[in-house]
């Protein structure tokens, strides 16, 4: 027993060593940026400490470095209310903004001729989290939420190497609430989104989606695997110890504790104080090894913030100073056209590669011709490029003074550059369209995609690389020649290992077991959208019946109108459609099929629905709300437009919401929506959606 006494008592101090080793090494790798040991050394130690746990399993603690890779996945987040409310942050985008911010706060203090000592440091483009520690050990973290409740990611947190699991301090307080924002370094979103690429997966589009995606994962070894790092800001709830009585104080404080802050911190006074500081850091900002979307200002003095106290839940002693978009100037070297699904000609410019707003940009949408004419863009223009946050990059506008004599217009093709069949706009769209339909391998592709999405029949793993290597490999001309597809034909393909290949088959075989609403919608039939294939399939109840339903027959059915009657009429009317439907059906993708109901009488119930019917699309039943500043139509002309199409427009985000339109300046309703996980619409996609019906 002494023997073992002595083993246990070694094990003990032992691994108290390897968890203060592995902390430091962690400190000095993801917070100091300086590592000190080679990764191999640090496996070893790792390794060690996983070994002693396992054998001594009464010594694991919470804060041992082994917790940091991720545990069981919860089935949900748990609400977790902040002991002190995580305020909001006031937003000033102009100088005349901060003389305003400077004059209110010397005016809340009654300093007529002292200058404020304000603290500065960058605004994080990232996500707002609370860290709390009892006794010096992390024992929860939450997201901001509405500032009031949040979620729990504690476990999510813990993966997170330089948010510490221990306090490093002698005096550990009895309780902290660390607040600070969770970001992506470049450097790591970068590496991500180039192995998203080698796996053929969906590239993130910028480091904060990134960020808030890994976050929201209820499965913390998902998040383990991306690499998120943690900066401070702040404090909520204390208990146990003495605060400094400054802000910078403050900063420096946490980082002896061992969290990260921002380097690029300063203390100014006044006015002309804060514009060095936002001018300086503007200058370093593309090289910074994060994403900043501004700078933040804080009155330095508590007792002073005290005084200042609060509006609503922003505090009036601290404002965040935003950058603008960024905006580089380069040369537009042509103007072609993208075709979509539905035919729908986009013109895309192709531009002098420009590094703008954290990305290389080359291309950039020019939404529809009118568009380009309302601009007055030329080919050989020098044009300035935007891009903010999450959008599309656009052209903002030309500079006029640089155009060369030989300067080229935008003539919209007659023919579609992927298969020459004739392009026409109809009367009153601002959309021109490529009349080839399927036989357009540009559709095609697209016509594909959808008939894999997951609303239609589903086909898990067929993304848009490998649809349009099958396309280019001529081996998929329809959806019905998915079904013929074998090993063989798949290993010849890039980068196709033969278990991704036969993950797909499988993926394929069951997608033939579908629902006839789902395989209608599936076809992406113009205007048939996933509600009108619904109500299709409940109406008719097999297909038969719908392909060889008259107009008049069609108009019966609840929501559908002339137009959705008509495209499908045509549709249906096309040899070349009915071949693929005959093809699909020779490859056994089934469905549950009943008689029809057809005169049944069941229209009552959807007499009160009977609204035009046309141009039933990706908005109908969905809910929509808008924020931020749009640039092509009012938020009352937006609303209306939505309403037409069948949507409700909300006036806040929730759960429940489908889409969030977030135009210029959009503030908090998008933070909610990205905290949300709701799906967030640029302008330009907001506005290519309208269109592409
Ligand atoms: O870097 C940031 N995003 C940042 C956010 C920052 N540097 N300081 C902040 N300070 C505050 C107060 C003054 C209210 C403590 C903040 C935020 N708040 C904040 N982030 C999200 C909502 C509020």
């Amino acid at each position: 027993m002494a023997a073992n006494a002595s083993a246990t008592a070694h094990a003990t101090e032992r691994i108290a060593q390897l968890k203060s080793e592995l902390e430091q090494h962690n400190r000095n790798y993801y917070v100091l940026d300086q590592p000190t040991i080679a990764d191999g050394e640090w496996d070893k130690l790792f390794h060690e400490l996983v070994a002693l746990e396992t054998q001594y399993p009464e010594l694991l603690t919470v804060d041992s470095p082994t917790q940091r890779v991720g545990g069981k996945p919860l089935d949900m987040f748990a609400e977790v209310t902040h002991r002190v409310p995580m305020l909001s942050l006031g937003n000033a985008f102009s100088d005349a903004d901060i003389d305003n911010f400077d004059r209110r706060c010397r005016e809340g203090l009654s300093l007529t001729d002292t200058m404020i000592e304000y603290a500065c440091e960058p605004k994080f483009d990232g996500l707002a989290i609370s860290l709390t520690y009892v006794d010096g050990v992390f024992v929860q973290g939450a997201t901001r939420g509405d500032g009031a409740v949040g979620e729990g990611v504690t476990e999510n947190l813990k993966t997170i190497k330089s948010i510490p699991l221990a306090i490093k301090d002698q005096h550990k307080p009895a309780l902290l609430e660390v607040r600070g924002e969770v970001i992506m370094l470049r450097k790591d979103f970068d590496k991500l989104n180039a192995r998203q690429a080698a796996r053929d997966e969906k590239l993130f589009v910028n480091p904060r989606n990134a960020a808030a995606g890994a976050l929201r994962q209820l499965d913390s070894k998902l998040t383990a695997a991306r690499p998120l790092t943690f900066f401070a800001y702040g404090i909520g709830a204390v208990e146990g110890v003495s605060v400094p009585t400054t802000h910078s104080a403050l900063m420096a404080w946490l980082e002896t504790l061992g969290f990260p802050v921002a380097r690029q911190r300063g203390v100014v006074k006044g006015v002309e104080g804060l514009r060095e500081f936002y001018q300086h850091i503007g200058e370093t900002r593309p090289r910074l090894p994060y994403v900043i979307d501004g700078v933040v200002y804080k009155v330095n003095r508590f007792d002073q913030q005290q005084t200042l106290g609060f509006v609503s839940r922003a505090p009036r002693f601290a404002i965040a100073h935003k950058f603008p978009a960024e905006e580089a100037t380069t040369v537009l070297l042509g103007i072609d056209v993208q075709v979509g699904r539905t035919g729908a000609i986009t013109p895309v410019a192709r531009l002098q590669p420009v590094f703008v707003g954290g990305t290389t940009v080359s291309n950039a949408t020019l939404h529809n011709e009118d568009e380009i004419r309302r601009k007055d863009l030329r080919i050989g223009d020098t044009v300035v490029v935007r891009r903010a946050g999450d959008v599309i990059p656009e052209v903002a506008a030309v500079i006029i003074e640089k155009r060369p004599a030989n300067a080229g217009t935008f003539v919209m093709p007659t023919r579609c550059p992927e298969c020459d069949s004739a392009i026409v706009k109809l009367e009153g769209e601002a959309i021109a369209r490529c009349t080839g339909g399927l036989i357009c391998p540009a559709q095609r592709k697209q016509a594909l995609l959808h008939y894999a999405e997951r609303r239609a029949v589903d086909i898990e793993g067929l993304g848009d690389k490998l649809v349009e290597q099958l396309v280019d490999a001529g081996v998929v001309h329809t959806p019905a020649d998915l079904y013929r597809l074998g090993l063989a034909a798949l290993s010849n393909l890039d980068r196709m290992a033969e278990k991704s290949a036969t993950n797909l088959l499988a993926a394929i075989e069951k997608s033939k077991h579908t629902t006839l609403a789902k395989f209608l919608f599936g076809l992406g039939i113009r205007h048939i959208g996933e509600t009108t294939a619904k109500d299709l399939a409940k109406y008719f109840g097999n297909l038969d019946a719908i392909m060889d339903a008259n107009v008049e027959q069609l108009l019966e059915v609840h929501d559908v109108g002339p137009v959705v009657a008509q495209s499908l009429r045509q549709f249906f009317d096309e040899p070349y459609n009915r071949e693929v439907v005959e093809q699909l059906r020779a490859c056994k993708v089934t469905w549950p099929e009943t008689e029809t109901q057809q005169g049944r009488g069941s229209q009552a119930e959807n007499a009160s629905n009977a609204a035009s019917g046309a141009d039933l699309g990706v908005f109908h039943g969905k809910t929509v709300v808008l924020t931020g500043t749009l640039g092509a139509m009012s938020r009352d002309e937006a609303k209306d437009k939505l309403e037409t199409l069948g949507a409700k427009v909300a006036g806040s985000v929730s759960k429940k919401t489908d889409y969030v339109v977030a135009g210029a300046e959009a503030g908090s309703k998008l933070d909610k929506a990205v905290e949300l996980g709701v799906a967030v619409l640029d302008e330009a996609q907001f506005l290519s959606m309208l269109s592409d019906k």
